[in-house]
């Protein structure tokens, strides 16, 4: 950590565009106004601070959730400088406050997080907020300037003398703006500890000023790692079971740009790579995710044939066969990033692939000569995998073909809609046949389809490749959705072209059975059919929990509050003349009940599912799914408040 200020000067501030614009369709420049927008308002202050971290002048950043959804982010980096711009005449604070894309910092050998993929600046929090508030500290003094949806309320002034070096920024969203205000102590939480094992030596907090503590404080985390990526690929790694004794750790720099790699084998069957850059996760990968699979690919085949480990195999061994039970984070941190792709997930430049390969391949070929032992059981699993592939791919041909040669018939359990138009039809995954058969009953024939499914089906966190294609429900599935397994260039591609229905729904009993099941699809939507959540077309059902009655009068109830309304709407307590009928199962309702409850677009509830956090996703599935049981019972007692827990 350095404690000058470097050589800043007002004049690199460039002022370009206005704040109206800001206003007027704040969905350009923060993505949306739902509390999606509203988080982001944060990462782009944080964002900010971050930026300080890696120029070098920065090791604590602290967010606070105010009692009235306020937000202040204090660092302690250099602070943004108060000197008079020359040609605005107004100080750089002002500047960069209220001045779109006058972030300040162009210098070009500076790694930057703001700017990058959703930098917009601070200035849009400014013209967002209905009002915030910047402090300085700076060259001994804190200076202060206060705005309203982005304009001043006055100059800025110098409020008292200091030794702190940094700047806070409190800001208040505008209720025009945004659907909701409430910040979600979840959502910050998992993307501060993830900063945080991706800035090794740099403290992170968070406190939450809306819930005080037994003791009197407020509920607040510190996050803080030494072990950086190596302690975060143990985090992700938590409920597996290593292959390997310690994660193989790699950093490097070429050309300005920096790596970082921590990786780790488990005796799962799944690839886990992810990947930053900046900090900025990459869900698409790019040139950097390129070049750790080619150095990996390089490294162990050439490892494999040099000892004739592959000599058995009457198969190639291929990419994929490498990566399996592998957990990755690749980060990168590059100058002048380009980003690609629809989401602008994905890394373009080219020159990161080499660099990154070079890297990842020096540590791996010393790792692998110094290591035999930990080498072996690689290279053994690598073996099982494209035995295991080999056994997987025959399956799915043997399941594909098969649909080709009967004229890709349809599953016999599967009660089609007659639309043949994707927009309009949806599916329903029933849990089990006699709800099946009352959904059926119950169902719009026109655009409904009904496909029940037997009892649990099969958990793919655990199970062999090979058996998912041999599964009878999951075959059902995969004919009945009209989506296929490909193979392009060696990696599997799902094919979703044909999808026949844009709602797929899956209906359980509201019980620990459904929501177990639940799980269940969910996790081979997941690891199978991504793309189908991704792209928005699963979704949850929602039958509901109570019917409250009294004489000819009854209302169906989804929780229990709205279960004491009405009790209360009929004018008494749960015992004097009002029947309350507990739903355990989908069974319960007849098919009349089960259609204006659960399938009647236009009284149902469907909740689509979507993934806020990829890498948090993945971690929750395996950890609920896989083997070991205590970190599973932790997160279902710390969710316990989120579930019907049905004794
Ligand atoms: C412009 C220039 C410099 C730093 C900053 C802005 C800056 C912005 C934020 C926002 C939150 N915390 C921040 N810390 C710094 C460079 C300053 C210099 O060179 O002295």
């Amino acid at each position: 950590m350095t404690t000058d200020n470097g050589n800043y000067g007002a004049s690199n501030i460039q002022a370009l565009e206005g704040l109206e614009a800001v206003r007027k369709r704040p969905g350009m420049y923060i993505g949306s106004t739902d509390t999606k927008g509203l988080h982001h308002l944060v990462w782009e202050v944080v964002d900010n601070s971050i930026d300080e971290h890696l120029a070098g002048y920065c090791d604590k950043i602290d967010v606070i959730i105010h009692e009235d959804n306020s937000i202040t982010v204090k660092d302690n980096g250099r602070g943004i400088p108060v000197d008079m711009h020359p040609k605005l005449k107004k100080s750089a604070l002002e500047v960069v406050m209220t001045v779109l894309h006058a972030g300040g910092k162009f210098d070009k050998d500076t790694y930057k997080v703001s700017g990058g993929l959703h930098g917009v600046g601070v200035s849009c929090v400014n013209a967002l907020s209905e009002y915030l508030k910047a402090e300085v500290y700076r060259d001994d003094k804190v200076y202060e300037q206060e705005y309203s949806k982005g304009k001043p309320l006055g100059d800025v002034r110098e409020v008292a003398k200091t030794t702190k070096r940094g700047t806070d920024i409190t800001f208040r969203p505008d209720p025009s703006i945004f659907e909701t205000l409430e910040y979600q102590y979840s959502v910050l939480h998992s993307r501060l500890k993830e900063l945080a094992y991706l800035n090794k030596g740099l403290t992170l907090s968070l406190t939450d000023e809306r819930v005080t503590t037994d003791d009197g404080g407020f509920k607040t985390t510190t996050f803080h790692s030494e072990g950086g990526l190596i302690e975060f690929v143990k985090y992700l790694d938590e409920s597996r079971t290593p292959l390997i004794n310690e994660p193989i750790y790699v950093v490097g720099k070429e050309e300005n740009v920096e790596v970082e790699v921590a990786m780790q084998y488990n005796t799962g069957f799944q690839e886990h790579i992810f990947s930053f850059v900046n900090n900025i996760n990459t869900r698409e990968g790019g040139t950097h995710v390129a070049g750790f699979r080619r150095a990996v690919n390089r490294l162990f085949k050439q490892y494999g044939d040099d000892n004739g480990m592959f000599n058995k195999l009457k198969f190639a061994v291929s990419g994929e066969d490498f990566r399996e039970g592998l957990t990755a984070i690749v980060s990168v941190k590059v100058p002048e990033p380009q980003f690609k792709g629809q989401t602008k997930g994905e890394l373009g430049n080219s020159e990161v692939t080499g660099i990154v390969s070079r890297a990842v391949g020096d540590v791996l070929k010393y790792y692998l000569e110094e290591n035999p032992n930990q080498a072996k059981k690689i290279i053994d699993k690598v073996i099982l995998a494209a035995t295991a592939r080999h056994a997987a791919r025959k399956a799915r041909e043997m399941v594909q073909r098969k649909n080709v040669l009967t004229g890709g018939g349809l599953p016999g359990k599967l009660s089609d809609c007659s639309s043949k138009d994707p927009g309009e039809s949806e599916i329903f995954l029933v849990e089990g046949d006699s709800a099946g058969g009352t959904a059926k009953q119950g169902r719009d024939r026109v655009f409904q389809a009904i496909l029940p499914l037997r009892g649990k089906i099969l958990n793919v966190e655990k199970a062999l490749e090979y058996k998912i294609y041999e599964n009878e429900e999951i075959k059902n599935i995969f004919t009945a959705l009209g989506v296929s397994i490909e193979e392009k260039e060696g990696e599997k591609i799902l094919n979703i072209e044909k999808l026949r229905y844009h709602k797929v729904v899956i209906m359980c009993d509201a019980d620990v059975d459904g929501s177990h099941i639940t799980t269940l699809i969910l996790t081979f939507f997941f690891r199978y059919m991504l793309p189908l959540i991704q792209q928005g077309y699963i979704y949850i059902a929602a039958p509901p929990l109570y019917m409250v009655k009294k004489g000819k009068e009854f209302r169906y109830c989804w929780n229990d509050e709205e279960r004491k309304e009405a009790v209360e709407a009929y004018g008494g307590s749960e015992s004097s003349g009002i029947k309350i009928q507990r739903y355990k199962g989908l069974g319960e309702m007849n098919a009349e009940q089960l259609w204006e409850t659960t399938m009647d677009p236009t009284t149902r509830i469907l909740r689509r599912v979507t993934i806020e956090d990829g890498l948090e996703a993945d971690r929750v599935f395996s950890m609920l799914m896989g083997d070991e049981v205590p970190p599973r019972r932790q997160f279902i007692e710390d969710n316990a408040r989120y579930a019907n827990i049905d004794a």
